[in-house]
């Protein structure tokens, strides 16, 4: 992402905490699963060519699933546990064909929570998961959603993913990772974007897939149901304005326009 990309991420990640009643303001940790919906910027994100050309690169054709933002304050105990995403993820997907960026809004190290993955891991198949909730705000250690230990891994082998803001990094859902908390004063944002195939039974009407799928690259095939991407309007105060939203428009525009009623999500 180019600097000013960074930026407005920041911008619009700050005035979403402050302004959806949804949010923590205190202690903001997964903001969401429809922002990209709501926020025309979100959208021309999920939907950038230098994205999709890499997602290209794992999927065939490309459908935006869901996205979300990932916070951690200054001095914040959030910590998201261990986890492979696909063990939340088998009963509704299928196949399981999703690809996560991770975009970084800032610098991310150790000290602050970066993400952190078990090498090989994706290789090993599912581990039995507590799926009470993936995130923790406490400073307990037994919480954990998998036992690492019990499942022959050691913590210690784990790869600490710094990146430097603008930079995304790309898991699948069967690796294991985590972040810890953030113990410096700097902030920790990122937004976590999921890509899935036009094949996956998600995105049958009345689905939940379909909650945010927008589609990015590809035919629709029957019977599968997409929603339009937002349009940017200078007019609605709503809308965070943005940088190169008349360029994102006429795409928006014309990926709509793709679309046929019958492939149009009923909202
Ligand atoms: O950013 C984080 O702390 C967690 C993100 C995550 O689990 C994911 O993107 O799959």
């Amino acid at each position: 992402m180019d600097k000013q990309t960074v930026e407005e991420g920041r911008q619009l990640a700050e005035r979403i905490r402050k302004h959806n009643h949804e949010v923590d303001l205190e202690n903001p940790n997964s903001i969401g699963d429809a922002q990209a919906v709501r926020h025309p910027f979100l959208a021309d994100l999920v939907s950038d060519e230098r994205i999709l050309e890499l997602v290209g690169a794992i999927l065939d054709d490309i459908v935006h699933l869901q996205s979300t933002y990932f916070i951690k304050k200054p001095q914040s105990d959030n910590r998201t546990l261990w986890h492979q995403d696909g063990a939340y993820w088998t009963q509704f997907i299928n196949p399981l064909q999703v690809i996560s960026v991770w975009a970084a809004f800032d610098r991310t190290t150790p000290e602050n929570g970066c993400m952190k993955f078990i090498p090989g891991s994706h290789k090993e198949g599912y581990l039995e998961h507590d799926i009470s909730g993936v995130v923790s705000d406490g400073d307990k250690d037994d919480d954990e959603e998998v036992n690492l230990e019990e499942a022959g891994y050691d913590e210690s082998d784990a790869v600490d993913i710094e990146l430097k803001p603008g930079d995304i990094s790309i898991h699948r859902p069967s690796i294991l990772h985590a972040s810890y908390r953030n113990t410096t004063d700097r902030w920790r944002r990122a937004y976590a974007i999921r890509y899935t195939s036009t094949s996956v039974n998600m995105l049958r009407p009345g689905q939940e897939g379909q909650k945010g799928a927008f589609l990015l690259r590809g035919e629709p095939s029957d019977p599968q149901q997409y929603r339009k991407l937002p349009l940017y309007d200078p007019d609605d105060d709503s809308q965070m304005h943005f940088t190169g939203w008349e360029a994102y428009n006429e795409r928006a525009r014309t990926l709509n326009d793709s679309l046929s009623p019958d492939n149009l999500m009923d909202v």
